[in-house]
């Protein structure tokens, strides 16, 4: 396999490189792109083919190592995810692989993990588009997409919105116009993927050596239109005609597939929650006309309540911006803030945990020293 077909590029050798410079040993380390990750194994595509790789007790002591001090919150993030270009000792008897180094990411599509806690979980790496997929059915609401669109900003990707189950729809073109509206300066493209088509609206960005995410909610036909794309039934997907059941996840972990084609795709599980990990430059990019409205109000610190000289509330009682959107922009902006906080917090508690065990210490060693 030619790494270069799986996204392999000049900066990812340069990397390599320049690490290969820096170790003591003399490794002759193998390099792969992970394409699927278990509880402790990874699936790694490398130029002899697909294997089976671990993370080495080493590179796990030197994150715990390096985390514990700086408040431990990046600790999942910094093992291998899906899409990571890894560094590997390759055990030839059994051909595996101990990946000893993840080589910095290029770009990464990245959430809080779910739950209460301040923990960012990596979704995939080093991907090029993001095709956030919705359904075409009756609960579509385009207002449900701003969430991806700011997390995908944020990743370094860039969004293409999938408007998938045309063929259940009998307006697909006011849809498209109207998730236009609320995705400035995003394409949007409406497919079947049941009945295949549209797809050829997609090979622009499957281009050899170019990755893409597949996200969205459940049910919304990711991995059916991947298993399209594939020309055969590769991923497991369950029929049925009412997939209003929401507790619902056919697919169950995150993989990579490569198209014959050339490209790289990558299915998840739908998400039920999609929590902001970092999101100011996301936010900007996705409410753009929101912010720059925002910017000509009178005042800087301009809550758009009863200040005057509010641009954003002239706009608003004009209907040059919609009320939804607007109210859609405040909700995850508070998000975004509480994120913020909440992280902070877990810093201050990390550190202050740090500060007492070295005072304990301390009087430890005082008190020895009192003995002696
Ligand atoms: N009518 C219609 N149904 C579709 C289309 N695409 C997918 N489906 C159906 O929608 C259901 C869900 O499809 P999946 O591909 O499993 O959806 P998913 O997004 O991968 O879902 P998760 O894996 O749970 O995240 C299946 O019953 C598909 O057959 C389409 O274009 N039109
Ligand atoms: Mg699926
Ligand atoms: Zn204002």
């Amino acid at each position: 396999m030619d790494l270069k077909n799986i996204g392999w590029d000049s900066s990812f050798e340069d990397h390599l490189k320049q690490i290969i410079s820096k170790t003591k040993y003399d490794y002759n380390f193998l390099v792969g792109r992970v394409s699927a990750v278990h509880t402790n194994l990874c699936q790694v595509l490398t130029e002899g083919g697909e294997i089976t790789a671990q993370v080495s007790g080493k590179m796990r002591d030197k994150i715990n190592n390096e985390l514990s001090g700086s408040g431990g919150e990046n600790l999942d993030a910094a093992f291998p995810a899906v899409g990571d270009w890894v560094m590997m000792i390759h055990d030839q008897q059994h051909n595996s692989g101990i990946i000893r180094m993840v080589l910095p990411r290029r770009t990464k599509f990245s959430r809080n993990a779910a739950g209460s806690t301040s923990q960012e979980q990596v979704i995939a790496s080093n991907i090029d588009y993001a095709f956030i997929v919705a359904a075409l059915n009756a609960d579509f609401n385009p207002s449900r997409i701003e969430r991806y669109l700011v997390t995908t900003w944020n990743s370094g990707a860039v969004p293409v919105i999938l408007l998938n189950k045309a063929d259940l729809c009998s307006e697909v073109d006011v849809n498209i116009a109207e998730m236009e509206k609320t995705a400035v300066g995003v394409s949007v493209h409406a497919i079947s993927a049941a009945r295949g088509e549209g797809l050829e609206q997609l090979s622009p960005y499957l281009q050899n050596g170019r990755t893409s995410v597949f996200i969205g909610s459940s049910g919304a036909g990711k991995s059916t239109i991947i298993n399209r794309l594939l020309g055969r039934d590769v991923i497991k997907v369950v029929e049925t005609s009412d997939y209003k059941d929401k507790g619902r996840h056919t697919t169950t972990s995150r993989e990579m597939y490569l198209l014959e084609d050339g490209g790289i795709v990558i299915d998840t599980p739908g998400m039920r929650e999609l929590q902001l990990w970092e999101g100011e430059q996301g936010l900007f990019e996705t409410f753009d006309d929101i912010e720059q409205l925002a910017a000509q109000c009178r005042f800087n610190d301009c809550r758009h309540q009863e200040e005057p000289g509010c641009a954003i509330r002239s706009a608003l009682e004009k209907g040059e911006i919609d009320q939804v959107r607007f109210k859609n922009f405040l909700k995850l902006q508070r998000e975004l803030k509480f994120q913020e906080a909440r992280h902070n917090v877990k810093v201050r508690m990390e550190q202050s945990k740090r500060w007492k065990n070295i005072a304990k210490t301390r009087r430890h060693l005082n008190k020895d020293s009192t003995c002696r």
